[in-house]
């Protein structure tokens, strides 16, 4: 695969030129492939629609007003349990996508909640379009590499807040690839692990960088559970996002960076990529292997 593997430079380039290229790719994009909202294609217990109306932080609880959940129960406002990281991120007010399951001892809980915010998926799927046509440009088994401009991405990040490659021009970014499930300590745990150490690093030398780890998983990794797994390594989000977003979106992301990434039953076999994108946004720097040193990137930063 990775032999196969080639950067390609006019891609990018072009598309971003022609504006016209863009208005006709997002019209046909919008009629061959249905646009993949946030948390679509969940499964698990019921789907719950509703408000935010108060946060019990002392109890762990969440108070929602939801809309009719059919065969399980009309229209009320009840607490439901809710993990340290989506309680974390509730705003009373907002509304929210969620999955209403049953705990072990028969409470309800929500889980796979996600912002429910028209303007929020406005904003996604501008930007992912567009992300969705760079991805389709590219022949297969190419990838954006060094002295490629970098894809575009719109997502959300551990706090539910949008998040865009935009955002981080002028500033170096350092960009990964990891899921919160990932098990195998070689992989993941380690490319995030590395990620902080770089993050304290080029903090200690007064540099200016920003962190961004996508995941592979954007059925399982909402904003919350990405919240949850980033304090677990103690890293300051001020600087360091972890993303997700629709299920598409991320596949394209995914796809422009060269990264392999299959669907297994229990987990996820993918490949590494570690990108460092200089602050007009080209690929500055990637690293295939899992063998990369904080060093290394802070010596470039450097
Ligand atoms: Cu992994």
């Amino acid at each position: 695969m990775k032999g196969k593997l080639k950067n390609i430079s006019w891609v990018n380039k072009r598309f971003k030129q022609s504006s016209v290229w863009v208005l006709v790719f997002g019209i046909l994009a919008g009629c061959s492939r249905k646009e993949e909202s946030l948390g679509e294609g969940d499964t698990e217990g019921h789907l719950l629609i509703g408000t935010i109306t108060a946060v019990d932080e002392a109890a762990g609880l969440l108070e929602v007003a939801h809309e009719d959940i059919p065969d399980l129960m009309p229209a009320m406002t009840m607490k439901f349990e809710v993990s340290a990281g989506d309680l974390k991120n509730a705003k009373v007010g907002q509304k929210i996508r969620a999955r209403l399951v049953r705990d072990e001892n028969g409470a309800f809980q929500l889980i796979k909640i996600w912002p429910l915010d028209e303007q929020v998926s406005n904003d996604l799927k501008r930007v992912n379009q567009r992300l969705q046509e760079q991805a389709k440009a590219l022949p297969s088994g190419y990838y954006y590499g060094e002295g490629d401009e970098s894809p575009d991405f719109a997502l959300l990040d551990q706090f539910g807040e949008v998040v865009t490659n935009d955002q981080f021009s002028g500033k170096p970014l350092m960009l990964n690839f990891i899921f919160t499930r990932c098990t195998d300590a070689n992989m993941c745990p380690l490319s995030t692990s590395k990620m902080a150490q770089l993050q304290k690093l080029a903090q200690a030398s007064e540099l200016d960088v920003n962190f961004v780890s996508i995941t592979l998983d954007p059925q399982y990794d909402t904003p919350g559970v990405l919240r949850q797994y980033a304090e677990a390594y103690g890293i300051d989000g001020s600087n360091f996002k972890f993303v997700t977003g629709p299920k598409s979106a991320v596949r394209d992301l995914v796809k422009s960076h060269g990264v392999t990434s299959i669907d297994k039953v229990d987990t996820i076999m993918h490949s590494l990529a570690t990108v460092l994108i200089d602050e007009d946004g080209a690929i500055a720097k990637r690293s295939d292997k899992s063998a990369w040193t904080p060093e290394e990137f802070l010596e470039i930063l450097r």
